[in-house]
Parts: C-alpha cells; sequence; structure tokens
C-alpha cells in the first residue's frame, strides 16, 4: 500500500463542505506537512476521538458536532474508533467508562482501544506496586474519587489496595478494560493510542510501543505502511501530517478534545470546548 506525502492544500473554497482555512483557524501552517494521498478502499467511513481523559462534557459536545455533520452525510458503513486514555485527570472516568463499554457491548462498530492510562488501572487492580504509585500519581486519584473509591490507607498493603480497586470498579468493567485491543488496522489508516515504532511492521508492534511511545514516533517522517491515527502525545492543535494525524490536543487541561472523520472523499477535524468561530476544519484524504 503506498501513501504518498504531498504538499499541504488547503481547502477548496467552492467545496460545499465548511471551506475553512488555516489562518481562520490561528492554525500554524508548519502542523500541516503533508496530506494523505489515500482513502478508504471501499464506501466506509471512521470517526475517532482523541485522549478524553475524564471529560464527559467535552466528549457529549463532540458528539453532538460529530451526529450534526454525519446527519448530513450520504449513509456508509461508519465506524467509531476512541484512541485510549478516556479515563483519568477529568472528573467523570466511571461515568465514562459504563459508556464506552455499552456502546462496544451494542455495536460492533463502536471500537474502544487501550491507552497506557487504561493498562496502568490494569496493572494497580492486579497489586503491582509501582504502578500503582505512578497511576495515583498520573490521574488515576480522580478515577477513584469518580467510582467512590477511598485513595491508599496509610499502612495499606499493595494487595489489599488492589483488591478494594477490582470491588469498586467491578469485575465486568475491568474484564472489559483488559479485553481492549491495542490497534485497528483499517488500510490505509492504522489506529492506536501511542504510536507505532518506525522501521517495524505494522503487525509486529509491541503493546508496549503502541501504547506508549513518544519521541521515535512523532520525530519519524517515514511511511510506516499505513497513516497511523493516534493520541498520547500532546499536541498544541491536530496534526496531520503525511504518515501519521495526532489527535490529543491535552483535553483535560486545554478544555479541546479533538476528533478526526475519514471519508472516501474528503474529512474533517472536530474539535469540542473551542469557541464557535472555530469551526471544523476541511482536508482531503483522496486526490
Ligand atoms: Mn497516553
Amino acid at each position: 500500500m503506498a501513501v504518498t506525502a504531498q504538499r499541504a492544500q488547503m481547502p477548496n473554497k467552492s467545496s460545499t463542505a465548511v471551506p475553512v482555512s488555516a489562518d481562520k483557524l490561528a492554525l500554524p501552517k508548519r502542523q500541516i506537512v503533508g496530506m494523505a494521498r489515500a482513502s478508504l478502499p471501499k464506501e466506509s467511513r471512521v470517526f475517532a476521538i482523541g485522549d478524553v481523559h475524564g471529560r464527559w462534557d467535552l466528549l457529549a459536545a463532540l458528539i453532538r458536532a460529530i451526529d450534526e455533520k454525519a446527519a448530513n452525510l450520504p449513509l456508509m458503513p461508519t465506524k467509531f474508533v476512541i484512541l485510549g486514555d478516556f479515563i483519568d485527570r477529568g472528573p467523570d472516568s466511571a461515568k465514562i467508562m459504563d459508556l464506552l463499554m455499552r456502546a462496544c457491548q451494542s455495536y460492533d462498530a463502536f471500537v474502544v482501544l487501550k491507552g497506557n492510562h487504561e493498562a496502568s488501572l490494569i496493572a494497580a487492580a492486579h497489586g503491582d506496586a509501582d504502578a500503582q504509585h505512578l497511576w495515583l500519581k498520573h490521574g488515576g486519584l480522580a478515577t477513584l474519587e469518580s467510582f467512590g473509591i477511598a485513595p491508599p490507607q496509610s499502612g495499606e498493603d499493595r494487595f489489599r489496595f488492589a483488591e478494594r480497586l477490582q470491588k469498586g470498579i467491578g469485575v465486568e468493567a475491568l474484564e472489559w478494560l483488559m479485553e481492549l485491543p491495542t490497534f485497528l488496522s483499517e488500510p490505509p489508516f492504522f489506529f492506536c493510542h501511542a504510536g507505532v515504532r518506525p522501521g517495524r511492521s505494522l503487525h509486529r508492534q509491541s503493546e508496549e510501543d503502541l501504547l506508549w511511545i513518544r519521541s521515535a514516533f512523532m520525530e519519524s517522517t517515514r511511511d510506516h505502511g499505513a497513516i497511523i491515527i493516534h493520541g498520547h502525545n500532546v499536541v498544541d492543535d491536530v496534526e496531520v501530517c503525511s504518515n501519521r494525524i495526532s489527535l490529543d490536543t491535552g483535553a483535560y487541561y486545554t478544555g479541546v478534545l479533538s476528533a478526526v472523520m475519514l471519508d472516501p472523499k474528503q474529512s474533517f477535524i472536530f474539535r469540542a470546548g473551542l469557541k464557535p468561530s472555530k469551526e471544523p476544519m476541511l482536508f482531503r484524504t483522496s486526490v
């Protein structure tokens, strides 16, 4: 599968679909370094949502924006992908986890990927002392609070805390978290939480890299064999590059949650939490 980069093209002003220029968005042009000269092989559409981190308010607003957009589009098979890290930091992890679990159980087309925060919670619930320490330090306390679980008590054994965590979150939800996939391959796109190890086949990536990789992936300009749609590495604004689209706009502290719609003909970026003047941005996925 060939993915060829080309110079960035701003939307054609005669387009019927929200022709917004990068200037109007105050989006630095350097962020759009290339376009994906590729499209989904058949009539299908994918929406991918970046790191939610406990922000129910932003997730609800983003889903509303997607819903409004989708109502005006031609019908075609559609998938929704949550790119992981939907828990921690923000206040509503329990509510979000419940919503996503039910959506997954009800719709095959709704895919939730595992992020490093979900992996940390799983390890913490299995009594891993280091994971418990790191998870609580990096937003896990907010998740505990959302479930009504008390933080570790002084002198509390790590296994005792793990047991309380398991009970508080519930076996069903914990098993669901453990079984979350780490990637979704929809050529010419490949969805995962953090990114991929450059130079390694997409089907031989380690879970460690898919969930945690940072600069080795973010700084790579090589063709990975698919365009990687990911979160994890916070960017000032959605980055559309020739080999990846970065969707983690730091929702928890910036108040901006981002998503992308990938369609055979054209694609949109959605942002929830911005002022109304910032409209969805259009870019092309096929030429
Ligand atoms: Mn992450």
